[in-house]
C-alpha cells in the first residue's frame, strides 16, 4: 500500500492563534485514530506515517483548523487600554497612548484566558523581562513585574503576586506588604505606580487609565494598581511560569515573553461568570491592560473538537465499509 508522509503544522505557527493547543489536539487525534505512539506534544519536525485513505480524514481536520484560525481573535483580552505619561495627578490632558516609554521593553500585547471549572489560566504576553529592568545603566531604579489584579462584582478585590515582594529592592517606597510571596490574595489595598515612582528622578510612568472596575483603598485611584498592599490575605495557591519566546521581535503581536498564571476559581468566593482582569505590566505601570474574561469555552476549540468527532465518525464509517467489502 502506498504511504504518504504527513508533516505536522509547525510551519504555520504564527499564522494561527492557539497553534500549540491545535497541534496538540491534532496529534492526539492522529494517535487515537492510528495508534501511533506520541511521546511529546512538541511535535516540530515529527513525522507520522499514515495510509492514503486515512489522510483524507486528517486533511479535513487540517483544513478545519485553518478555517477556525481565520475566525479566532489573537487574544482573549486585547490591549485597548490607554495610559498617559505624567508625574502628578493634576496632569489630566493629552498624550494618551498604549505604552509609555520604549515599547520593546514595556509593551503588553494581550492576555489569553482559559477558564474551566477547576482552573483559570491566564497567559500574559509582554516584552517586560523576568528579572526586572534598569531604565539606565548608571541608575539604581529597578523596575519589577507588577502583580495581577482580579475583579469580582465590579471591584478589584483579588490579585496574584507574580514575583515575591521579598525579592523587590526598595525604590522610592517598598511595597506596603513586602512579605508577600507568589499566591492568590484577597486584597485589602493596592499600591499604585505613584507609590513607587512619584518624585523619583525625572521618570515618567503610566497613569490615569480608564478603569472599568473600582479599586479597594488605593491612594490615587487613577493610577495603575501595581502591588497587592497591606491588609491582604492569601486565599489560594497560584502557579506562575515564565517563558521566553525565541526569535520574537517585540513588535506588536510578536511578544518576547509569556507568563502563565494558573489559579483555582473555587478559591474566589462569589465568583460568577465574569472576571475583570487588570495588569500594569511593570512597577511603572507604563502599559496598562484591562478586560473581562468569561468561562465560555473558546469557539476554536469547540469547532476543532466537533470536527475531531466528525473525523472519528468518518473513520469508523470508512472501516465499516472496508469490512463490508471484504
Ligand atoms: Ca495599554
Ligand atoms: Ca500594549
Amino acid at each position: 500500500m502506498r504511504k504518504l508522509v504527513l508533516v505536522t503544522l509547525a510551519p504555520l505557527e504564527g499564522l494561527l492563534c492557539r497553534i500549540d493547543v491545535w497541534v496538540g489536539l491534532f496529534i492526539r487525534l492522529v494517535a487515537n485514530i492510528f495508534g501511533v505512539p506520541v511521546t511529546s506534544l512538541n511535535v516540530k519536525k515529527q513525522r507520522v506515517r499514515i495510509s492514503r485513505k486515512s489522510s483524507l480524514i486528517l486533511l479535513t481536520l487540517t483544513m478545519s483548523m485553518i478555517a477556525a484560525g481565520a475566525f479566532c481573535t489573537p487574544y482573549t483580552i486585547e490591549d485597548n487600554t490607554y495610559v498617559q505619561p505624567g508625574r502628578t495627578n493634576s496632569n489630566q490632558t493629552g498624550n494618551w497612548r498604549d505604552v509609555v516609554g520604549a515599547s520593546y521593553d514595556f509593551n503588553v500585547h494581550g492576555i489569553d484566558v482559559i477558564w474551566n471549572s477547576s482552573a483559570i489560566t491566564l497567559h500574559l504576553f509582554t516584552n517586560f523581562n523576568n528579572n526586572g529592568y534598569y531604565p539606565f545603566d548608571n541608575d539604581s531604579v529597578h523596575l519589577y513585574l507588577a502583580d495581577l489584579a482580579l475583579g469580582v462584582g465590579g471591584t478589584y478585590g483579588y490579585g496574584v503576586v507574580l514575583k515575591p515582594h521579598t525579592q523587590w529592592t526598595p525604590i522610592n517606597n517598598s511595597p506596603t506588604d513586602p512579605s508577600l510571596g507568589i499566591g492568590l490574595y484577597s486584597v485589602g489595598s493596592w499600591d499604585t505606580s505613584s507609590h513607587f515612582l512619584e518624585g523619583v528622578g525625572s521618570y515618567y510612568y503610566g497613569e490615569k487609565y480608564d478603569d472599568v472596575a473600582t479599586y479597594i483603598s488605593a491612594p490615587n485611584p487613577r493610577d495603575p494598581m501595581i502591588a497587592i498592599g497591606s491588609g491582604s490575605t492569601q486565599v489560594g495557591a497560584a502557579s506562575v511560569q515564565f517563558e521566553p519566546i525565541s526569535g520574537a521581535s517585540g513588535a506588536q503581536g510578536d511578544p518576547k515573553y509569556k507568563w502563565t498564571v494558573t489559579i483555582d476559581p473555587n478559591d474566589i468566593p462569589g465568583l460568577g461568570s465574569q472576571l475583570d482582569v487588570f495588569w500594569g505590566g511593570a512597577l511603572c505601570g507604563n502599559d496598562a491592560i484591562e478586560g473581562t474574561a468569561t468561562p465560555v469555552p473558546e469557539p476554536g476549540t469547540l469547532f476543532l473538537l466537533g470536527t475531531g468527532l466528525a473525523g472519528l465518525a468518518g473513520y469508523g464509517k470508512l472501516r465499516f465499509r472496508r469490512k463490508k467489502r471484504a
